[in-house]
């Protein structure tokens, strides 16, 4: 048997559900039970009765659905950190605060948004402080939501999202410690941002439009600002997908965000936005041979604690908070 066969044996054997995020190998992506962008994994992970849940992703995802459901057992064949994830931790989001209290605005007039790629502690710092998550999907709503509290937004990790939104919803932001005025904004920004995001530039849109003028152009909110300025369309995941498979068959489009979803949507006239490979390393990391050996570790009740997912009660307590305010909105 082939490591393809032997997986699809082992989940027919085990209680497990096999999730794959949009950005997982194809070989991984295929096997999978449950797949989706990052809001779709968290709410359909949740519904499964699967005692163990093998997740291929970055660790944030994987701790989402522990704090949604702790009684689950979540495994990562890798347990892989997003790069935008690992620019923020408890310290800095505390240094951020204190730079916006030194700015003249105190903490009853800030509502924290963490966009869903942070750790377990940054959320549950979040929730803590009546604060909530959001998603590239839902941030739109989310923002709105916040804004009817009267407080100025503290967005964090990405910049880039809480710029894009600020900018579509006709705000004012500002990036905390880049000089501008923290008290004029509507959304106080951290200055993190997704490195395959920001591989995108206005050279590569005019490269694409000066070869082929009826091109159409659709980004990632990640992206810079100036990228999504220029971008036909802008949306998550799951939005960019669904806005692609219902292009006309002849219609050029370049995308840009990761390289393994875009090509997989190569039927359509798809191009990637970028003279480099968009790869996310991070997700890139979760082979065929790492899932076999969780879903084998499992049957031989030889789990490494390096695969699972552990998260303190308190912790679980506050982030699945600001999950939960999400999920309500
Ligand atoms: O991590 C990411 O870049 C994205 C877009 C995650 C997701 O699925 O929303
Ligand atoms: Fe993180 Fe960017 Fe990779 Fe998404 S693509 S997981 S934001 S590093």
């Amino acid at each position: 048997m082939n490591l393809k066969e032997e997986i699809i044996k082992l989940k027919e054997e085990l209680d497990v559900t096999l999730v794959a995020h949009f950005y997982q190998r194809d070989e991984v992506f295929e096997l999978a039970d449950i797949t989706g962008d990052s809001l779709e994994l968290a709410k359909k992970a949740k519904l499964t009765d699967s005692k163990f849940i093998v997740f291929c992703g970055v660790g944030f995802m994987g701790e989402s659905v522990k704090v949604l459901d702790p009684n689950k057992r979540v495994l990562m064949p890798k347990i892989a950190c997003c790069a935008m994830a690992r620019m923020i931790d408890e310290g800095y989001y505390e240094q951020n605060l204190k730079q916006i209290n030194d700015a003249g605005i105190p903490n009853e007039n800030i509502l924290p948004i963490t966009y869903i790629n942070s750790s377990a502690r940054v959320k549950a710092r979040v929730g803590e402080m009546g604060g909530m998550v959001c998603t590239s999907s839902n941030a739109y709503k989310i923002i709105e939501k916040g804004l009817k509290s009267g407080k100025k937004i503290f967005f964090v990790p990405d910049r880039c999202l809480g710029q894009n939104f600020a900018k579509s919803l006709n705000l004012k932001s500002a990036v905390v410690g880049d000089g501008t005025d923290l008290k004029e904004a509507d959304i106080i920004c951290y200055n993190g941002f997704c490195s395959v995001h920001q591989q995108f530039t206005v050279e590569d849109i005019e490269f694409y439009r000066n070869k082929y003028p009826d091109i159409l152009i659709a980004v990632h909110p990640e992206c810079d600002p100036s990228i999504c300025d220029e971008a036909d369309f802008v949306g998550s995941t799951s939005q960019l997908i669904k806005y692609i498979k219902e292009l006309p068959e002849d219609q050029k489009i370049a995308v840009g965000t990761e390289f393994n979803m875009v090509n997989r949507l190569r039927e359509k006239n798809t191009y990637i936005l970028s003279s480099t490979k968009p790869e996310c390393p991070t997700m890139n990391e979760t082979t065929l041979e790492d899932v076999y050996n969780t879903l084998k570790s499992i049957k031989d009740d030889n789990i490494s604690k390096e695969n699972e997912i552990f998260i303190d009660e308190e912790t679980v307590k506050y982030a699945r908070v600001a999950l939960e305010r999400m999920f309500e909105v």
